[in-house]
């Protein structure tokens, strides 16, 4: 898959990319096709792809419609690429990736199995100096960061986790050789968005699932079926409508967001709504779609999850099961969607335990002792999600001007402007930095660089350096804290305001007035002189 890595040390470059994933493809597409500049960038993996080449785990796809994961840039791609199905799997978005990767001839620019460690900023000669894993030094005067808002997972360490003798996969770690799940005694840890695709996917093959769940989930059905064909004829007569539509809603999920309270509507109406949410699927969709209010008054979100427990009641049989998957906090996680989900814990050979209230207490040789039970295992699936957003960035040691290191400046939690850029890092430029706008990504991340594409060319044209004005970093952060506050993402423990990690800063990470008004306050900023970045 992968060129023979190039000799790297004292490399010089225009502009060095980090990740080689939707963004950074994008990324240096721009940089070399439109800039002509000389970009090169370093991959981790041995190949591109980013999250969907790790992510290999039984099940994993895409959960928003396929219609929306796709770049716009290359139209013909967009208006012919053939998606077999309304969400695509893990594999076939991997080969659409590589697809354009080979068409527009960007694996020559990229240098795989090569971690960057440090990234310092000298001043004097204006140029970012990396340094690589193996201690290699390549010099860049522009550098981008498109490292993954999920992809530097988390997998917590249960004691005597070195005892056991049988298998532990890590989800998003996913062994490229696949691994034998069939007849075997499984457990899976984890019931987010990757847990859910794993339980209701090995379910059936596997000998017996132990689902280990610490937190019920609100989950609505998906909806997996072909690619539809409305849509597709849509895409093909008017690609650049189709995106700039997407663009304008509010989460780039391929619906239009309601705009209607829920409680302003009669009983029967509400039901109705949610009915043909659930029947249509997509979890974006149910808490979107239907109602405006859903995700900021708790009234309207207790409708919401009324609705969910109705349905959870009357799938379960065993209604001790069925109070076990029933949260009791709000519906205001990262909306989870999988077809049968509830229904799964009505097969003979899957047991739902609950860990909060019976903890997981230690490995042994043979399996798990959960809640002074030792439950025997071959195989156990960590799905326990990861450092989002920031984790990534923080994981190269980055130090700006002055000396000042980036884990300083983010210490209480992040900062940035507009999601593209951090005040005292020159030249740096993020693809969905923290307080990008709360959405679905590729359409977002190819907006936001063709964003810093324009000022980065305006800096070329002036020869200057482009930093942040801290003001108005403080604004930004300012905006999308206040953002965040009155909704109940914000009071809901979840990866979207931190309190996944142990120890990492709860707070806002993103915008939340929607992308359709990021595109306008990014525009003000760029028409009136690009205001908060200097370019100097
Ligand atoms: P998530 O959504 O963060 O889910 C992680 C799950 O793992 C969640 O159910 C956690 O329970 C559970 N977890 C984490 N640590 C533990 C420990 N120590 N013991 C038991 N259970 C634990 O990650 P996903 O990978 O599913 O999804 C992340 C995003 O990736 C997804 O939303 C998509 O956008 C793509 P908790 O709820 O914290 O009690």
């Amino acid at each position: 898959m992968a060129d023979t890595p190039k000799p790297l040390d004292g490399l010089e470059l225009d502009v060095a990319i980090i990740g080689a994933g939707v963004g950074g493809l994008y990324a240096l597409y721009s940089m070399r096709e439109k800039l002509g500049l000389n970009a090169q960038t370093f991959e981790m993996a041995s190949g591109v792809g980013g999250t969907w080449f790790w992510n290999r785990y039984p099940g994993c796809r895409v959960d928003t419609e396929s219609t929306v994961y796709t770049y716009s840039f290359d139209l013909d791609m967009f208006q012919n690429w053939d998606w077999s199905e309304r969400y695509a799997r893990q594999a076939e978005v991997l080969a659409y990736l590589n697809a354009v990767a080979d068409k527009h001839g960007l694996k020559r620019s990229i240098n795989f199995n090569t971690k960057i460690a440090r990234a310092e900023w000298d001043d004097a000669a204006k140029r970012w100096v990396l340094t690589t894993a193996d201690g290699q030094t390549v010099r860049a005067r522009y550098l981008i960061e498109s490292v993954g808002l999920l992809s530097s997972s988390y997998a917590p360490q249960f004691p005597d986790q070195d005892k056991f003798k049988g298998q532990i996969l890590v989800a998003s770690k996913w062994p490229e050789q696949g691994a034998d799940l069939a007849g075997k005694r499984v457990a899976v840890v984890g019931t987010g968005s990757t847990g859910i695709q794993i339980i209701t996917q090995i379910a059936p093959t596997v000998g017996h699932l132990h689902v280990l769940q610490r937190t019920a989930q609100w989950v609505v059905p998906l909806g997996i079926g072909p690619f539809p064909q409305d849509a597709r004829a849509r895409i093909k007569l008017d690609p650049v409508g189709y995106r700039d539509w997407a663009l304008n809603t509010g989460t780039v999920f391929g619906f239009v967001e309601s705009t209607t309270p829920a409680l302003s509507v009669s009983e029967e109406e509400r039901q109705d709504r949610f009915q043909k949410a659930w029947d249509k699927g997509n979890g974006f969709s149910f808490l979107l779609e239907t109602f405006a209010d859903l995700t900021v008054s708790a009234e309207a979100n207790k409708t919401a999850t009324d609705f969910i427990k109705s349905k959870i009641d009357a799938a379960v049989k065993d209604p001790k099961i069925a109070a076990m998957l029933t949260p009791s906090d709000y519906y205001a996680r990262r909306p989870l969607a999988a077809d049968g989900y509830y229904e799964t814990y009505n097969r003979a050979n899957v047991t739902l335990h609950d860990v909060k209230a019976q903890p997981i207490e230690r490995f042994t040789e043979t399996g798990l002792v959960v809640g002074g039970q030792e439950i025997a295992l071959d195989i156990v699936i960590m799905a326990t999600g990861f450092d989002a957003v920031t984790g990534n960035y923080l994981k190269i040691d980055t130090v700006g001007r002055n000396g000042t290191k980036l884990a300083d400046h983010w210490q209480e939690g992040p900062r940035s402007f507009g999601g593209l850029t951090i005040a005292g890092f020159p030249n740096l430029f993020m693809v969905f930095g923290p307080f990008s706008p709360f959405t679905s990504q590729p359409l977002v991340h190819e907006w936001q660089v063709d964003y810093f594409t324009d000022l980065i060319d305006a800096a070329e044209r002036s020869g200057g350096v482009v930093d942040t004005d801290p003001a108005a970093e403080e604004d930004w952060v300012r905006i999308c804290q206040e953002g965040l506050a009155g909704t109940l993402f914000q009071v809901t423990d979840s990866w979207i305001n931190g309190a996944n990690i142990p120890g990492k800063p709860r707070t806002s990470m993103w915008y939340m007035n929607g992308m359709a008004n990021y595109m306008v306050e990014m525009n003000q900023i760029r028409d009136a002189g690009y205001r908060g970045f200097r370019i100097a």
